[in-house]
């Protein structure tokens, strides 16, 4: 794990092994919302990295970090940026890996230009949106998972055991009246 991301977080449990996942972000200032898509993977057991390579403030970092995704192992980048967002689809530009773009809360505009910036791209260049903030994060990492179980037995029914239990809370769930 890099040692740029706060430690205030509850420490996640580290998966052993090559990383299949990357989660990448603009900013420290992005981890509490990116950390959701960490736990995640964590819960799942699967192994992952996570860095900060902002698009703008280190733009060779990001080409480098893009160019040896898929040489590296990535099957997955989970890239979330507030504001001007063009991390995910700037990785997206430089790597065939899949590239799943988690649009971040920003302080002026909420996060629908982080949206709107990740959204957007032209035809040709994929990048998979999610919602902003930490329900796209949670779910990109979900995505990632459900992609990596199509080819992992024992991930698809860790799968199926964490739908059926979000099932059964739902179902669990009371109101106030
Ligand atoms: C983006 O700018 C980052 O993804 C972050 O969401 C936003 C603000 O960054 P900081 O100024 O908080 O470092 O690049």
């Amino acid at each position: 794990m890099s040692t740029l991301l706060p430690s205030d977080p509850p420490p996640l449990r580290p998966v052993p092994g090559k990383p299949l996942v990357g989660v990448v972000m603009g900013s420290s200032s992005d981890w509490d919302t990116m950390q959701h898509a960490v736990q995640i993977l964590a819960d799942f057991g699967v192994a992952h990295e996570a860095r900060v390579v902002s698009a703008h403030r280190m733009p060779d970092d990001l080409f480098a970090y893009a160019e040896q995704a898929g040489p590296r192992g990535l099957q997955a980048i989970i890239a979330g940026a507030g504001g001007a967002a063009h991390l995910p689809g700037m990785l997206a530009a430089k790597t065939t890996v899949p590239v799943l773009g988690v649009p971040v809360a920003s302080r002026h505009l909420q996060g629908v230009d982080s949206l709107h910036s990740i959204v957007q791209m032209p035809k040709g260049v994929p990048v998979a949106t999610f919602a902003i903030g930490t329900a796209g994060a949670a779910n990109a990492a979900l995505f990632a998972v459900s992609q990596l179980a199509l080819h992992d037995p024992d991930l698809a029914t860790k799968l199926l055991a964490f739908r059926a239990e979000q099932t059964q809370a739902a179902r669990a769930m009371t109101l106030p009246v």
